[in-house]
C-alpha cells in the first residue's frame, strides 16, 4: 500500500512525500511584497513533500484582497527569491500559485480605483477583505465590468509572465489557481459566464481561457513544471455551475495530453463538506478520463483531512498526493507528526488573515511543545 511517507515524482517535481502544504492565504504581504517573516514561515514547513504558496496576483488587476502578495514587481521578485532560496536550503520544494481574482476585488485595490474584471457583468454574492485605518475589514465585492474579447490576450500574457517570473525567482514550478470562484472559475462556469462570444456558452467557449493560459504557461517553463487547482462544485465566492460533471470532464480531456506536473482538487465546499448538497460530482470517473486522456501528472486532494487514516484511505482510492490546508497552518512539522502519530496543535481561528508572527510562525513543532 502507498503511504504518505513514500517519495513521488510529478513532472519535474521531486516530492520526498506525499504530503502537500496547500495554499493558505494569510495576508500578511504589506505592500503586496513578500518579506523575511514569509520566507521564516515556509521554511519551517520545508518538510512537506511540496509547498504550496499562498495565492499570488499575476498583475495589479489581478489583486482582490488587502496585503496579498504579487509576482510582478522587482520588489516581489527579490522578496520571493529569498523565500525560496531559504525554503532549498531546508530540503524543501516550492511552487506558487498563480492568481487572479477577477470579479472577486474591490475598486480600493484595483489601478485607478476602476471595477474588477469579469467575464460578465454579474456582480458575486461575496466578500474581500480591505485594511482600513490599520483594520482588516470585510466589505462587500465591487460591481465588475465584463472584458472586452480583446483584453484577454493580455491576461494570458500576465500569467505566462508571473510564470517566467516564478522560475526566475528559483521555484519549482507553478500552481494556476482555476479554483474558488475567480477569474478562471468564473469563465469556466455558467454562473458567472454569460458571453456570446468565443469566451461563452458551450464548454468549449467557457474553458478557452483557462487551457489558453496553462498551455500559455506550459510553452514557457514546461508542462512539467505547470499544474492546476480545480473545485468543480465549490459554492466559494459565489459560483456555480449548471453541469459541473460534463464541464470538467472535458476541461481534464484537454489537460490530460499537456504533460503537467499535477491536478489539484478541491473536494467539495472549500472549507467546507466534501459533499455538497445539490451538486453531485464523480471525482473517480474525472480522474479516469484525464488518465484515459493519457495524463501522466498526480492526482492531488484537498478539503478536510486532518487524520492520517483519511489521507491515506485517499491514496488508496487513486490519490497521488494530499493537501493539507489548516492542518499546516498550526503544524510547522505536520510530515513528523503524522510520521509519529502525534497530536497536532489546535488552529487559532483568529490570527488566520493579517497581523504578524503570531498564529503564523509562532507554533511549536513537537520538539520545542
Ligand atoms: C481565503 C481568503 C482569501 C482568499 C481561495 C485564495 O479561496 C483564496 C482565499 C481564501 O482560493
Amino acid at each position: 500500500m502507498t503511504s504518505l511517507f513514500d517519495p513521488l515524482t510529478a513532472g519535474a517535481l521531486h516530492l520526498a512525500n506525499r504530503i502537500a502544504m496547500a495554499p493558505l492565504t494569510r495576508n500578511r504581504a504589506p505592500g503586496a511584497v513578500p518579506n523575511a517573516l514569509m520566507a521564516e514561515y515556509y521554511t519551517q514547513r520545508a518538510s512537506a513533500g511540496l509547498i504550496v504558496t499562498e495565492a499570488t496576483a499575476i498583475s495589479p488587476q489581478g489583486q482582490g484582497y488587502a496585503d496579498v502578495p504579487g509576482l510582478y514587481s522587482t520588489e516581489q521578485l527579490d522578496g520571493w527569491r529569498r523565500v525560496t532560496d531559504s525554503v532549498h536550503k531546508a530540503g524543501g520544494r516550492i511552487v506558487v500559485q498563480l492568481w487572479h481574482v477577477g470579479r472577486i476585488s474591490h475598486v480600493d485595490l484595483q489601478p485607478d480605483h476602476g471595477a474588477p474584471v469579469a467575464p460578465s457583468a454579474i456582480k458575486a454574492k461575496a466578500q474581500t477583505v480591505l485594511i482600513r485605518n490599520g483594520q482588516a475589514q470585510r466589505v462587500d465585492t465591487s460591481e465588475p465590468r465584463a472584458l472586452d474579447a480583446a483584453e484577454l490576450p493580455g491576461i494570458v500574457r500576465d500569467y505566462q509572465r508571473a510564470a517566467r517570473n516564478a522560475i526566475a525567482c528559483g521555484f519549482d514550478g507553478v500552481e494556476i489557481h482555476g479554483a474558488n470562484g475567480y477569474l478562471l472559475d468564473q469563465f469556466l462556469k455558467t454562473g458567472a459566464n454569460q458571453r456570446d462570444d468565443d469566451y461563452g456558452g458551450s464548454v468549449k467557449n467557457r474553458a478557452r481561457l483557462m487551457l489558453e493560459v496553462v498551455r500559455a504557461i506550459a510553452d514557457e517553463i514546461g508542462g512539467d513544471r505547470t499544474a492546476i487547482r480545480l473545485s468543480p462544485v465549490t459554492p466559494a465566492n459565489d459560483i456555480v455551475d449548471e453541469h459541473p460533471q460534463q464541464t470538467f470532464d472535458y476541461l481534464l480531456h484537454q489537460l490530460a495530453p499537456l504533460g503537467l506536473a499535477y491536478i489539484h482538487i478541491i473536494v467539495g465546499a472549500t472549507g467546507g463538506p466534501r459533499e455538497v448538497e445539490g451538486r453531485p460530482f464523480d471525482y473517480e470517473a474525472l480522474r479516469q478520463i484525464y488518465r484515459k486522456g493519457g495524463g501522466t501528472g498526480a492526482w492531488m486532494v484537498n478539503n478536510g483531512f486532518r487524520e492520517k487514516a483519511d489521507a491515506e484511505d485517499a491514496l488508496a482510492k487513486g490519490a497521488d498526493i494530499v493537501a493539507f490546508g489548516r492542518p499546516y497552518i498550526a503544524n510547522p512539522d505536520l510530515v513528523a507528526r503524522m510520521r509519529q502519530d502525534a497530536p497536532l496543535n489546535k488552529l487559532d481561528r483568529d490570527t488566520l488573515y493579517g497581523g504578524g508572527a503570531k498564529g503564523y510562525t509562532d507554533y511549536p513543532t513537537l520538539s520545542e511543545a
